[in-house]
C-alpha cells in the first residue's frame, strides 16, 4: 500500500507595506505530517496569475487529498473559512507585481463562482472545539486570495479531481497591530491550531 496522499497548505508573502504575512507565519508552524498524510507547505507571491499558476502546478504534481490555501485578512478578528470564490478581480492596491485589476474576470470563460469543496461548517466547528475563534465567511474579497481560491477550485473542477479544497483567512499577528489601538489580532500559533483542526476535519 502506498503512502497516504499529501495535504497541500499554502501561505502568502508579505504585501501592502507589511514585513510579515500572518498566513505564512501560521502555515510554517503546522506539523510536517498529520494522521499519516505528509503536509506540503507552499509560500506564494501576492500576485494575480502567478499565485494561481504555482498552486495549480503543485496540485497537479502532488495530487493531494486536501488543499487549504491561507491568507491574511487584516481587520478580521476570527479565522474565516471561506464558502465561495467569485470570478472577479478588483484591487484597492496593486499586487506585488504592480498589477491592479478593476473588474476583470479571473477566467473569462469560467463560471461566476465556485463553492469550497471543504466541509466548511465542520472546519469551523473543529477550530472552535480546539479553542480557536472561527466563523464561516461568505466573501473572500476580490483581491489575490479570492483569485487563488477560484483558481484552485476551477482546476479541480476541470480535471475532475476529488479534492477537498478551500481557503482560510487568518487575522493579523500581534506585531502587525502594535500601534493600531482596537484592531483585532491573533498569534500565529493559535491560527495554526485552527488551520490544523480544519485540516483534520477535511480528512474525515
Ligand atoms: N491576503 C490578501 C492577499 C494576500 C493575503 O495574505 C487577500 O485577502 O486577498
Amino acid at each position: 500500500m502506498g503512502a497516504a496522499a499529501p495535504i497541500l497548505v499554502s501561505g502568502f508573502e508579505p504585501f501592502g507595506g507589511e514585513v510579515v504575512n500572518a498566513s505564512w507565519e501560521a502555515v510554517k508552524l503546522l506539523p510536517d505530517e498529520m494522521d499519516g498524510h505528509p503536509v506540503q507547505k507552499l509560500l506564494l507571491p501576492v500576485e494575480f496569475g502567478r499565485s494561481g499558476d504555482l498552486i495549480e502546478e503543485a496540485v497537479a504534481e502532488l495530487r493531494p487529498s486536501v488543499v487549504i490555501a491561507v491568507g491574511e485578512a487584516g481587520g478580521r478578528a476570527h479565522l474565516s473559512v471561506e464558502r465561495v470564490a467569485v470570478n472577479l478581480m478588483r484591487a484597492r492596491i496593486a499586487d506585488n507585481a504592480g498589477f491592479q485589476p478593476d473588474g476583470e474576470a479571473i477566467i473569462p470563460e469560467g463560471p461566476d463562482a465556485y463553492l469550497a469543496t471543504l466541509p466548511v461548517d465542520a472546519c469551523v466547528a473543529a477550530a472552535r472545539a480546539d479553542g480557536v475563534p472561527a466563523d464561516a465567511s461568505e466573501t473572500a474579497g476580490l483581491y489575490v486570495c479570492n483569485q487563488l481560491m477560484y483558481r484552485i477550485l476551477h482546476a479541480i473542477a476541470c480535471n475532475n479531481m476529488h479534492i477537498r479544497a478551500g481557503f482560510i483567512h487568518v487575522p493579523h499577528l500581534p506585531c502587525q497591530v502594535l500601534e493600531k489601538q482596537g484592531k483585532p489580532f491573533c498569534p500565529a500559533d493559535i491560527s495554526a491550531r485552527g488551520i490544523a483542526a480544519a485540516l483534520r476535519a477535511a480528512l474525515c
